[in-house]
C-alpha cells in the first residue's frame, strides 16, 4: 500500500496567519488596450491576414444573427432568443484556438463558437424554428443547438449540466488516448450551481484535459456580480480546487486566442483540467424575456459599449493594413440576405409529425405515453386553427 499523507506539503506558522480574499491578487492577461494598440511588453500569438479575417467575419455574423433573431422573436416567429453582443471575442476567439476534434460543451451564449465551427445558417434557422430538419426534432427552445459533425455537444437548459460532463467527457477522450481535449464554457453565474464544484474538483483530482471557460460577463439575469459571490472572481476557485488558472480580457480577441491556445496546449500535454475566466460585459439583454433597464444604468452600458470586441479588433486590424471596409460592409450585407432568406426557408418546412413526441426514449412506446398522444391528437383535432403543420406559428408575411 501507498503511503498518504495528507499533511506532507503544509508548513507550520507558530503565529496565526489569516489569508484574506484578495492575497492571490490575479491578473488580467490584455494584449491589445481599449484602443486596439497592442500593450506594452506584449506577446502577440501568430496570427495571419486570413485568419484574423474569419474572425472579424464570424464575430459580425454573430452579431447580425442576433440583430435578426431578436427582431424575429418581435415579430411572432419565433419564441425565444438570447444574443451575445459583447461577448464575441470571447467565444470566438476561444474557439479559434482548438482543434476541429475538440468536443466543446456549451451554456447557450456560444453561438460564436458554432459559427466559427462552420454552422450553417440554416442550421441556426432550423434549430430555432423547431422544425423537422432540426436534428432534435423540435423538442427544445430555439438556441438549444447541438451538432455531432462539429462536435458540439447539445445545450441542456439546466444552468451548470454541461459542466461535470465536460469533466467526464474530457475522462474518456484522455482514456481512449485521443489527440483531443474538451471545453467547456459556462457563465459566472452558473458558478454558484453545485455542479461547477462537483465537475472543477472531479477534473482536477481526475487529471481531465478540460478547458473551463467562464464567460464573466457581470451578470446572472438581473443579479449582478457582487451580489453573487465575494471572492476574486471565478479564477480564484480555480486555484481552490487545484486546477491551473488564467484571467484573461475577454473583449480581446488577441488575449482569449493567446489564453486558449495556452490552455489547450497544457490540458493536453499535462492531461490535467485548466480554468479561464474571461472578464467581458453582456451588453445585450439577457434574452428576449428580460428588460435591463430595470437593474442597470445606461452609463454602466455605455461604458462598456466603448470596450466593444469588434471594434477593437478592427482597430487592430487597420494598424495592420488588413481591414477593408468595403469589403467587410459587403460581408455584412450578404450575411444579412443570407439569413433572411434561410429564415423564410426555415419558417415554411413542416414540423415533425406529432407522434415523434412520445418515440426514442422507449423502444415501444408504453400504454399511458399512447393514451396522452391520443387525447392530444383529440385536442388538436378540435382547435386546428391553433395548430398550423408549419413553425411559423403566428406571424403572416412580415420580415
Ligand atoms: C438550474 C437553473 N437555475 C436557474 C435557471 C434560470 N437561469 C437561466 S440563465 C440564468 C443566469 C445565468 O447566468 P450566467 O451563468 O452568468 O450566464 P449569462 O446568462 O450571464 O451568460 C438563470 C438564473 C436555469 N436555467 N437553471
Ligand atoms: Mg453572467
Amino acid at each position: 500500500m501507498q503511503d498518504r499523507n495528507h499533511l506532507s506539503h503544509v508548513k507550520l506558522t507558530h503565529k496565526a496567519k489569516v489569508i484574506t480574499n484578495g492575497l492571490l491578487d490575479i491578473p488580467m492577461l490584455q494584449l491589445l488596450d481599449e484602443t486596439g494598440k497592442p500593450t506594452k511588453d506584449s506577446e502577440l500569438p501568430k496570427i495571419d491576414q486570413e485568419l484574423a479575417q474569419k474572425i472579424l467575419e464570424s464575430m459580425h455574423y454573430t452579431r447580425l444573427l442576433d440583430e435578426r433573431m431578436i427582431g424575429a422573436q418581435r415579430q411572432g416567429r419565433i419564441s425565444f432568443y438570447l444574443a451575445s453582443r459583447g461577448e464575441e471575442a470571447a467565444t470566438v476567439a476561444s474557439a479559434v484556438a482548438l482543434d476541429a476534434n475538440d468536443m466543446i460543451m456549451s451554456q447557450y451564449r456560444e453561438q460564436g463558437a458554432l459559427v466559427f465551427r462552420g454552422y450553417t445558417t440554416q442550421q441556426f434557422m432550423n434549430q430555432m424554428f423547431s422544425n423537422q430538419e432540426d436534428p432534435n426534432k423540435g423538442r427544445q427552445m430555439p438556441i438549444h443547438y447541438g451538432d455531432k459533425a462539429l462536435n458540439f455537444m447539445t445545450i441542456s437548459s439546466p444552468l451548470g449540466t454541461q459542466i461535470p460532463q465536460a469533466s467526464g467527457y474530457a475522462y474518456g477522450q484522455k482514456m481512449a488516448g485521443k489527440d483531443a481535449i474538451t471545453i467547456c464554457y459556462f457563465g459566472e453565474g452558473a458558478a454558484s450551481e453545485g455542479d461547477f464544484h462537483a465537475g472543477l474538483n472531479m477534473a482536477a483530482v481526475l487529471n481531465c484535459p478540460c478547458i473551463f471557460f467562464c464567460r464573466n460577463n457581470g451578470y446572472a439575469i438581473s443579479t449582478p456580480a457582487e451580489e453573487q459571490f465575494a471572492g476574486d472572481g471565478i479564477a480564484s476557485r480555480g486555484i481552490g480546487y487545484g486546477v491551473n488558472t488564467i484571467r484573461v480580457d475577454g473583449n480581446d480577441v488577441l488575449a482569449v486566442y493567446a489564453a486558449t491556445q495556452i490552455a489547450r496546449e497544457m490540458a493536453l500535454e499535462k492531461k490535467c483540467p485548466v480554468l479561464i475566466e474571461a472578464m467581458t460585459y453582456r451588453l445585450s439583454a439577457h434574452s428576449t424575456s428580460d428588460d435591463p433597464t430595470g437593474y442597470r444604468s445606461k452609463e454602466e452600458e455605455q461604458q462598456w459599449a466603448k470596450k466593444d470586441p469588434i471594434t477593437r479588433f478592427e482597430a487592430w486590424m487597420q494598424t495592420k493594413g488588413w481591414l477593408d471596409e468595403k469589403a467587410i460592409e459587403a460581408f455584412k450585407d450578404k450575411t444579412r440576405a443570407d439569413i433572411l432568406n434561410a429564415l423564410k426557408v426555415a419558417e415554411k418546412v413542416p414540423v415533425c409529425p406529432i407522434e415523434d413526441i412520445i418515440e426514442d426514449v422507449y423502444d415501444t412506446p408504453p400504454w399511458h405515453l399512447q393514451k396522452q398522444l391520443d387525447e392530444l391528437k383529440a385536442h388538436i383535432n378540435k382547435y386546428p386553427e391553433h395548430y398550423p403543420k408549419t413553425a411559423n406559428r403566428d406571424k403572416k408575411g412580415a420580415n
